[in-house]
């Protein structure tokens, strides 16, 4: 960790010491709290910034930024795996990315990344973590960036539970008074709403209000009040019931313990939990409003009800789906498939059916488009006790027919041609086997 802070403190005295920074960050809720916590530190430098949100660094993208007149170029979450590109830049250029890298020095300026310090980066920080400690290293005044900070953890799935960085930069945010921890349902809102919409977990048999209320009625528990100003008795009561309905409709261990735990009320930034900021970028995310979400990062509240509307639009498309994720499910050996028909819910749907549903194999979710075919692949925490590299069976079964995949050993996607599905899906059907240890023919 100390070896990680040095880096991070090189890579603030590179950017203090420039009269101009160009911020190039990746698209998701992880990279845009990465870019707005160092935008906010820079700021307070008064160090003028440009910042932009990319989906992946390209050819294009270095061409561009050739042409610009910025001498620094920092990259968040990307930049690790992408050598060339970065090699294709002739400014400064400085990278901060947690995934797993394939150079060291000699391509960047500087090469901020937890694995080359011992710090694991699926698990113990996110590139927004790396950016809050390049901001704490800027000025350690910036102990309250920690609040955007952890949306981003939270958006890369590294909160259940925080560890290292991660957990760190919540002690500084709550030293300083930005965070403050309670333990409770991680949920938010007014309970029927809340169980209602909830995703995460998803709660099967709660679809109809009517439905709730009863529950609610019979456990004697107020429906109009907030789920976390509920009495103590009362959360006991409504815990212990809605983790019998998890188990019973199949959700792992995992999603039932993790259903309760400490929740992050933060007092900085346009709302209450840390949790609800992640979730209102992630909304601006899909409906690629990339500005929006990196002002709502920065703290402005202009955009909240247009990023609440997207989100609840969002989770109806999600909640609608898994409604009859049961029934559509396609079943091999080691995989279960299913089509999904809105793109951008493929993720998510996978995601929380392997965690709340089905959760006996990795679950790919489809979206077949004109020429290719997107996939999400998605695991769970027993999965990958018993083996499980979705990352490493993805990118290979894409290979073999000619597209392109990768990510995590839990969540990972992949583009294939149209008409490979079969061939892919028979290859990656044969790796799984291998990874889970299903020998039998
Ligand atoms: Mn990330």
């Amino acid at each position: 960790m100390k070896e990680l802070v040095k880096k991070a403190n090189e890579v603030a005295n590179a950017l203090v010491s420039t009269d101009f920074v160009r911020v190039i960050s990746h698209k998701d809720a992880d990279g845009i709290t990465s870019a707005a916590t160092l935008c906010t530190a820079l700021k307070r430098e008064k160090i003028p910034f440009h910042a932009t949100i990319v989906s992946r660094p390209s050819t294009e993208l270095a061409g561009k930024l050739n042409e610009e007149e910025n001498e620094t170029i920092i990259f968040f979450d990307m930049g690790s795996g992408q050598p060339d590109v970065i090699k294709e830049i002739d400014k400064k250029v400085l990278v901060v990315d947690h995934h797993p890298p394939e150079y060291k020095d000699g391509v960047s300026h500087l090469h901020l990344n937890p694995h080359h310090h011992g710090v694991d980066g699926a698990s113990e920080v996110s590139a927004a973590g790396l950016s809050y400690l390049i901001a704490r290293e800027i000025n350690n005044k910036n102990k309250d960036l920690s609040c955007i900070a952890l949306a981003g953890a939270i958006g890369d799935r590294q909160h259940l539970p925080l560890i290292g960085v991660n957990s760190e930069l919540v002690n500084d945010g709550v030293e300083v008074g930005a965070i403050e921890i309670e333990e409770g349902l991680r949920l938010y809102g007014e309970t029927t709403k809340a169980l209602q919409t909830s995703t995460d977990p998803y709660f099967k048999n709660l679809r109809n209000i009517e439905n709730i209320e009863q529950l609610l009625n019979r456990l004697d528990i107020p429906i109009e009040k907030d789920i976390n100003e509920l009495t103590k008795k009362h959360k006991t009561k409504l815990i212990k019931t809605l983790s019998l309905m998890l188990l019973k409709q199949g959700a792992t261990a995992k999603t039932i313990t993790s259903m309760v735990g400490e929740i992050y009320r933060i007092n900085r930034g346009p709302v209450k939990y840390a949790t609800e900021l992640t979730s209102l970028i992630n909304a601006c995310t899909r409906k690629e409003k990339y500005g929006m979400a990196l002002s709502i990062a920065l703290n402005d509240k202009k955009h909240v009800t247009d990023a609440q509307e997207y989100e609840k639009e969002f989770n109806q498309k999600i909640l609608d789906e898994l409604y009859s994720v049961e029934e559509k499910i396609n079943e091999y050996r080691c995989v279960n498939t299913i089509d999904v028909e809105t793109k951008s819910i493929k993720g998510a749907v996978a995601s929380i059916a392997v965690n709340c549903l089905i959760p006996e194999k990795p679950l790919l979710s489809l979206y077949k488009g004109t020429d290719e075919i997107k996939i999400s692949a998605r695991g769970n925490e027993d999965l990958i006790k018993k083996g499980l590299n979705l990352s490493k069976a993805m990118s290979v079964s894409a290979d073999i027919v000619g597209g392109r995949g990768g990510g995590h050993n839990i969540a990972s996607g992949a583009s294939i041609p149209i008409d490979s599905l079969n061939i892919f899906l028979d290859k990656i059907n044969e790796i799984l086997c291998d990874q889970l240890g299903d020998t039998n023919e």
